[in-house]
This record gives structure tokens, C-alpha cells and sequence, in this order.
């Protein structure tokens, strides 16, 4: 492949969960529709249950990560997952951090080494370092890829974590 064909690539990682209804299904339909409509799933983790992070449920999670190409820009890219979302169910759209239950929910964590702030898309994905719900998964398909502006990588950032998870506890 030429440099001219490889720069329309963009390489992206995606955070995806559920915690209602068919939690399993509703990530394998996500991923299913992904692959349909916005490029080629390059790899992908297992899936993690975790428990409800930022807010208060009696339903766990299931999360996973994933890696893909896509020739979509970033904000394409976001109409697509939210296009998704919609496909598969979801009503509800969290305001200023108040998170509810949904069936799914696809975040773009990195997009290439982007750095957007935007009212709709921020990139690196704002809070993702301090969620081990995004790092678990990410760390089992790009241990070594380092956050664009934290010049971490992945392990690093988890293992940070745990370190302050631990000095809390
Ligand atoms: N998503 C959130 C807030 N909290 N907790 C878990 N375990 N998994 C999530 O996907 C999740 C969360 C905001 O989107
Ligand atoms: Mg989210
Ligand atoms: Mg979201």
C-alpha cells in the first residue's frame, strides 16, 4: 500500500458496554453493525463484567474494547456509533456525567493520535485513564499503545490505577 493510501486510514479504539437486557447480545450486535458500517474490526477483547462505575445500579456490566480501521472522520465515526445505539435500543443520553442504565453505549477512545475538544467529541476520551472498566479490556488488545497525551501506555495507566486504588483503600 502507498503512503497516499495508507494516510485515509484512521486507526480508532472503541470502549463499548451494557448493563441492561441481553448485555452479551447487545455487544455483539454493536460490533456486528460496526463492522457493517464503519470499517474493519482489527481486534477485539473478551468480554469483562464490571460493576456500575460513577453511579449507583444494581446492574452489572458487560465491557469490552476494540480496535478498527476506518476511512470515516472522527465525528462520522460518532454519528455512527450513536446511529447504533439508537438501532439497538438505547433512549437515554447521560447530561453533564449523570449516568443511567442503558443497553449500549460506544465511546471512541482514541482516533489515531487526535487531540480534539470539542462541545461534542473530546479526544482522548476525557476520563478513560481513570476507569479500570476502559483499561482491563484495552490493555488485553493494545498493552503497549501509549495515550497521546499522557505518553503512557495502557499497562502504565493500569497499573496506575491500581496503585491509587490501592493506596485508597
Ligand atoms: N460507563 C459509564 C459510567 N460507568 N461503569 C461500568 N462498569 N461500565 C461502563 O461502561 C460505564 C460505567 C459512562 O458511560
Ligand atoms: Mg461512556
Ligand atoms: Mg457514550
Amino acid at each position: 500500500m502507498s503512503w497516499k493510501e495508507n494516510v485515509l486510514i484512521n486507526k480508532t479504539y472503541l470502549s463499548l458496554g451494557s448493563n441492561l437486557g441481553d448485555k452479551e447480545e447487545n455487544i455483539k450486535k454493536a460490533v456486528e453493525l460496526l463492522s457493517e458500517r464503519a470499517g474493519e474490526i482489527i481486534s477485539i477483547s473478551s468480554n469483562y463484567e464490571t460493576q456500575p462505575d460513577g453511579f449507583v445500579s444494581e446492574n452489572s456490566f458487560v465491557n469490552i474494547a476494540l480496535c478498527m480501521e476506518t476511512r470515516f472522520s472522527a465525528l462520522e465515526l460518532l454519528d455512527i456509533c450513536e446511529d447504533i445505539e439508537k438501532i439497538i435500543g438505547r433512549k437515554t443520553k447521560s447530561v453533564n456525567l449523570n449516568y443511567s442504565d442503558r443497553v449500549i453505549d460506544i465511546d471512541i477512545l482514541y482516533f489515531n493520535n487526535a487531540q480534539i475538544n470539542t462541545e461534542r467529541l473530546i479526544l482522548p476520551h476525557p476520563r478513560m485513564h481513570k476507569r479500570r472498566f476502559v483499561l482491563e479490556p484495552l490493555c488485553e488488545i493494545a498493552p503497549k499503545v501509549k495515550h497521546p497525551i499522557l505518553g503512557i501506555s495502557t499497562r502504565q495507566m493500569l497499573q496506575e490505577l491500581e496503585a491509587k486504588e490501592k493506596y485508597l483503600n
